[in-house]
């Protein structure tokens, strides 16, 4: 890119540039050039009224990647599913989550606080799934001292989980238990597209099992905001009003879904870079002495590992700001691990240069297993 202050490239390319090797999260991700300029050109209109012609055409262009009859888009995926989980349920309806799952999780209580719902957790699989058998025996329902089950939720990559992609014969297994109860289900498919390169399988086919389905466009398909949710078009006439409830009917937000149009239409094959750098990165890590990381288990862009002292007690912490003041920026995973995720703002030479620091870093942390 163009680094000419004088040319509209060169511009956007010193607004994009960071002097970190940002490795927190894909949300870190800036908008394209293209994007900027689709922004820039973007047809606008105010769209509650349904009058915003690039919104229209981005939620055309969403339902149809994933296979559903109608698409909204929200100003995020915490929205997202907190609309999801208002539409499907009644007020007070049980919602079952895995308890690792983002929604349960790092989504404030939403399912809670706004519709009255519980979230029962069942362990999540090491795979990011859950068990058929328990989750059979967790719908409730049928006896008068219980909460109705209202939803199933599935996550798609899931996060905690290391980021990993279930494949559409691990999601029919995992949906089964719900048909046969008669329970709708919700997939929190935030990096579906991950998912979805990873797996070699089209969107529309994970999406096939599920009735509603949210995925980001902020996140590795780099535009600055926005998710969608798809479903039947009953479903998204209903999730309007809930978008509304919460706050999220945008206006002219055309200017916002030019950049989201860009992300799906220019941005998705390119998630197999991201991956094969955190594949790169697994593997140099795998090499370190007082690493812990199982890079077998990495499937897209998003890795944990721990940092261990002599004594192979993790060291999380000091490693995750040790790195910062060397430049490389990860995430402390509170449930264990420290999180990097790669993104299109990360490039070969970027991970080489964070698997350096990682070196210099575990030599302090644990120098007795110095080789
Ligand atoms: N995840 C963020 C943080 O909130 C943890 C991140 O850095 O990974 N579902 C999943 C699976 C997510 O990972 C996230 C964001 C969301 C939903 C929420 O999306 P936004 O941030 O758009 O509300």
């Amino acid at each position: 890119m163009s680094t000419d202050p004088d040319t509209y490239e060169g511009q956007i390319g010193a607004l994009a540039s960071t002097a970190a090797t940002d490795l927190r999260s894909d949300t870190v991700t800036r908008p394209t050039p293209a994007m900027r300029e689709a922004m820039y050109r973007a047809e606008v209109g105010d769209d509650v009224y349904g009058e915003d012609p690039t919104v229209n055409r981005l939620e055309e262009l969403a339902a149809e990647a994933v296979g559903k009859e109608a698409a909204l888009f929200v100003p995020t995926g915490t929205m997202g599913n907190a609309i999801a989980i208002l539409t499907h349920c009644r007020r007070g309806d049980e919602v079952i989550v895995g308890d690792r799952a983002h929604i349960y999780l790092y989504e404030v209580g939403g399912a809670a606080r706004l519709n009255g719902s519980p979230a029962r957790a069942i362990p999540n699989l090491p795979d990011g799934g859950l068990d058929p058998q328990r989750l059979l025996a967790s719908f409730l329902g049928d006896d008068v001292h219980e909460a109705r089950t209202g939803l199933l939720c599935v996550e798609n990559t899931h996060n905690m989980c290391g980021g990993r992609a279930l494949s559409p014969a691990t999601l029919r297994a995992l949906v089964a238990p719900a048909r046969q109860r008669g329970v709708p289900v919700h997939m929190d498919g935030a990096r579906l597209f991950n998912a979805a390169v990873s797996l070699g399988a089209p969107a529309r086919e994970l999406a096939a099992e599920v009735d509603s389905v949210m995925f980001c466009l902020s996140k590795g398909l780099s535009a600055p905001v926005g998710s969608m949710l798809a479903g039947s078009r009953d479903f998204i006439a209903q999730a309007r009003r809930g978008r509304k409830l919460l706050g999220g009917g945008m206006r002219q937000a055309g200017v916002l879904a030019a950049a989201g149009i860009v992300g799906l239409t220019e941005m998705v094959e390119r998630l197999a870079d991201d991956h094969a750098n955190a594949q790169r990165l697994a593997q140099g890590l795998a090499e370190i002495p007082g690493i812990r990381i199982a890079p077998e288990t990495v499937q897209t862009n998003i890795l944990f590992f721990d940092a261990l002292d002599a004594d192979g007690q993790p060291q999380n912490e000091a490693f995750t700001s040790a790195a910062a003041s060397q430049g490389v920026l990860l995430s402390g995973g509170d449930l264990g691990g420290i999180r990097a995720v790669t993104h299109s703002g990360i490039s070969v030479a970027d991970i080489d240069r964070a698997l350096q620091v990682a070196r210099s870093v575990a030599q302090q942390t644990a120098p007795a297993v110095r080789r």
